[in-house]
């Protein structure tokens, strides 16, 4: 038995900071449709989809801060992108930069199922880069400083015919990301994210920004069974080049489906849900081959397991 979800990755091109959400919203409709033509079930857009990626600048006016954020959701920006996948029938999932009714901001993405029903909801917990600007940087990275850390864990939910849960881009760095949904039967994980080709504090890291995206995609699927879809925000904006390397990988952990280019482009695969199955029976058969005890005994201890003396 198969249970196939049919996946577009809807990976974006530059948005640059003149850029309307009506412009880039525009774009999104575009791939969604390009999906809904070959039969996708659901459409992935990279975090942070609706702007340039704006914590590359330092800001200290919040006005000004917050004019990248969405007070709600869907906003009159971005209700075409929901009336359109209501009318194509397709499911899709997407990054933005939250502002709650409360006054707080997150680093946010959703899950809508084909019926437009919000299935979840995701805040961002790995927040890379600094608080402080810090003007020997070419850009800064001033996640720390315009967002709070999540305050949601990885959820996962019934969609698409499976489990689905979501993570974005630096989580994606993060075994414990991918585990803790491990941990809950993921069968498929969307992560969105917009990567600098350039990481000021370790230049010499740029060469491997690439391999280093796919080697924990592929990483995370294999050690959790699961297949994991990672779409990026990528070419120049703003003068800052970011990385595409959109790529869809099967539980097995082996990329099946990736971008070309450093444009808009729609990356698809058949994706069996089953093939999950066999990984987590056997390799990866939590209940069988985890020793939870273990890990928790060593971290109490906060060393490591030592040899015994023979
Ligand atoms: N971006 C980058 C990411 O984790 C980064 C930050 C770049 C970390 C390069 C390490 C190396 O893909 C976001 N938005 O998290």
């Amino acid at each position: 038995m198969s249970r196939i979800v049919t996946v577009g990755a809807a990976q974006m091109g530059a948005i640059q900071r003149a850029d309307s959400r009506a412009a880039v919203v525009k774009r999104m409709i575009e791939l969604m449709r390009q999906a809904a033509a070959h039969g996708c079930d659901v459409v992935v857009y990279p975090e942070l989809t609706l702007t340039t990626f704006f914590p590359r600048w330092f800001m200290e006016n919040q006005d000004e801060i917050d004019t990248f954020f969405e007070r709600e959701m869907p906003s009159n920006e971005t209700a075409p992108l929901f009336n359109e996948a209501a009318r194509l029938g397709i499911g899709f999932s997407f990054g933005y930069a939250e502002l709650t009714p409360e006054g707080r901001h997150f680093n946010t993405s959703l899950i809508v199922d084909k019926t437009g029903r919000q299935v979840g909801k995701y805040r961002k917990i790995h927040l890379p880069g600094h608080r402080e600007p810090e003007p020997w940087r070419a850009f800064q990275h001033l996640e720390k400083r315009y967002f709070e850390v999540g305050d949601l864990s990885w959820g996962v939910w019934n969609a698409f015919g499976g489990l689905a849960g979501m993570m974005i881009c630096n989580d994606r760095r993060w075994p414990e990301s991918y585990r803790v949904m491990g941990l809950q039967g993921v069968e498929m994980i969307f992560v969105g994210y917009n990567t600098p080709r350039h990481n000021p504090p370790a230049p010499d890291h740029d060469r491997l920004s690439e391999f280093h995206n796919q080697l924990v995609l592929q990483a995370g699927a294999y050690q959790n069974g699961t297949w994991v879809v990672g779409v990026g925000k990528c070419g120049v904006e703003e003068g800052c080049e970011m990385i595409g390397a959109t790529s869809i990988v099967a539980p097995t952990g082996e990329i099946i489906g990736q971008s070309l280019t450093q444009e808009d482009e729609l990356v698809i695969a058949r994706c069996d849900l089953d093939l999950t199955k066999s990984y987590k029976a056997t390799t990866f058969n939590f209940d069988l081959h985890r020793e939870p005890d273990q890990y928790r005994r060593i971290v109490e201890q906060k060393g490591v397991i030592r040899p015994s003396a023979d």
